[in-house]
This record gives structure tokens, C-alpha cells and sequence, in this order.
């Protein structure tokens, strides 16, 4: 009798604590981690990437049609974790790479110079809207839109890490 009443309340405090947690958005769990060459790293969230101002893309998803896309520009956050900006990216630095990670084990890689505005007059953002609204689950709460990319491959869903490297 104890253990069948002990049992019903354990199921009983399931049912409380677990329903919540099921019905809470599960991408808002999802946080963005940015490590630097030096081990340099930050822990991004939505309200990290309020403080940057605010940059939208209009592009065409793999069906041709055109979403408008808002987020940071990706060179701003890599600042954080040492990326030269301002023209310091030359030399050694232009073998670097960005390696973007995604929750789902979805892998791409960017060369520094195509994140840097003295390279490139093409945008590439991290998203954290589409068509003024948040993502799904299933492709946020972060996506990287690259503006230049004839296909989107490399807008990268769900980004989990974004990591610099280094060939030397
Ligand atoms: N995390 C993640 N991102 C991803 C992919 C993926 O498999 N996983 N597929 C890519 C590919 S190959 C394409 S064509 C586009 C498709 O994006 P769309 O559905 O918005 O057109 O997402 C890209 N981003
Ligand atoms: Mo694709």
C-alpha cells in the first residue's frame, strides 16, 4: 500500500514538473557557444545578440522563395572571441576559418575574408528572425543567412558552436 501510494505520488510529481518543461520551447534551450583560437570562448543567447544592431537579408530559400532574414552581423560577434577586424586580417590570419556547428551535426566552414567588410560587400548574419518571426524549433533559435550563396547550403539551421580554426 506505502509503495503503491509512493509511486503514485513520484508519477504525480512527473506530471507537474514534467509538462511544463515538455510545452517550453525547446530552441530557447538551444544557446550558441563562439570559440576563439587561445580558447577564448562566450555563451550567446537571444538576449546577448540584443545589444547588436540589427542587419536583414533578403534571400531565396531552396524552393526560389525570398524570406526577409534579421540578425547580427556574424563579423560582430567573432570580435568577441578575437577575430581581427578593422583591416588586421592579413597575413597568418587569412588561413583561419570559421567552422559552424549545428545541433543536428551539420557542419560548414566560411574563410575569414568572407566575413570581413574589407573582403566582402556580401552580409553573412546570424539570424535569429524570418519573416519578422522566430524560428521553429526545428531551425533555430539561430540560423546563419549568407547573402552572396546562389544556393543555401551553407545557411546553416539550429547553430550550436561556431569555432575558429586555424590550417597552421
Ligand atoms: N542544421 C542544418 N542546416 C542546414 C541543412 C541541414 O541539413 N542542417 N541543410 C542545408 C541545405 S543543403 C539547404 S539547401 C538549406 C535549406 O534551407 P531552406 O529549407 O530554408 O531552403 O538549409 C541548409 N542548412
Ligand atoms: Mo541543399
Amino acid at each position: 500500500m506505502k509503495i503503491a501510494s509512493f509511486i503514485l505520488a513520484c508519477l504525480g510529481i512527473f506530471i507537474l514538473v514534467g509538462e511544463p518543461l515538455k510545452a517550453q520551447n525547446i530552441s530557447s534551450l538551444h544557446t550558441l557557444k563562439l570559440v576563439g583560437l587561445n580558447g577564448r570562448n562566450f555563451q550567446f543567447n537571444e538576449d546577448s545578440l540584443k545589444t547588436y544592431p540589427k542587419t536583414e537579408i533578403i534571400r531565396k530559400d531552396k524552393d526560389g522563395k525570398e524570406h526577409s532574414y534579421s540578425g547580427v552581423i556574424l563579423s560582430y560577434l567573432l570580435a568577441k572571441i578575437g577575430v581581427p577586424q578593422n583591416g588586421a586580417l592579413r597575413g597568418k590570419s587569412l588561413s583561419q576559418y570559421l567552422l559552424v556547428k549545428a545541433y543536428d551535426g551539420y557542419q560548414v566552414v566560411f574563410a575569414l575574408p568572407e566575413l570581413d567588410s574589407d573582403f566582402s560587400d556580401s552580409p553573412v548574419i546570424l539570424a535569429n528572425r524570418v519573416d519578422g518571426m522566430p524560428f521553429i524549433d526545428t531551425e533555430g533559435p539561430f540560423r546563419i543567412i549568407v547573402q552572396k550563396d546562389k544556393k543555401p547550403a551553407r545557411c546553416v539551421r539550429q547553430v550550436m558552436e561556431l569555432r575558429i580554426l586555424s590550417s597552421q
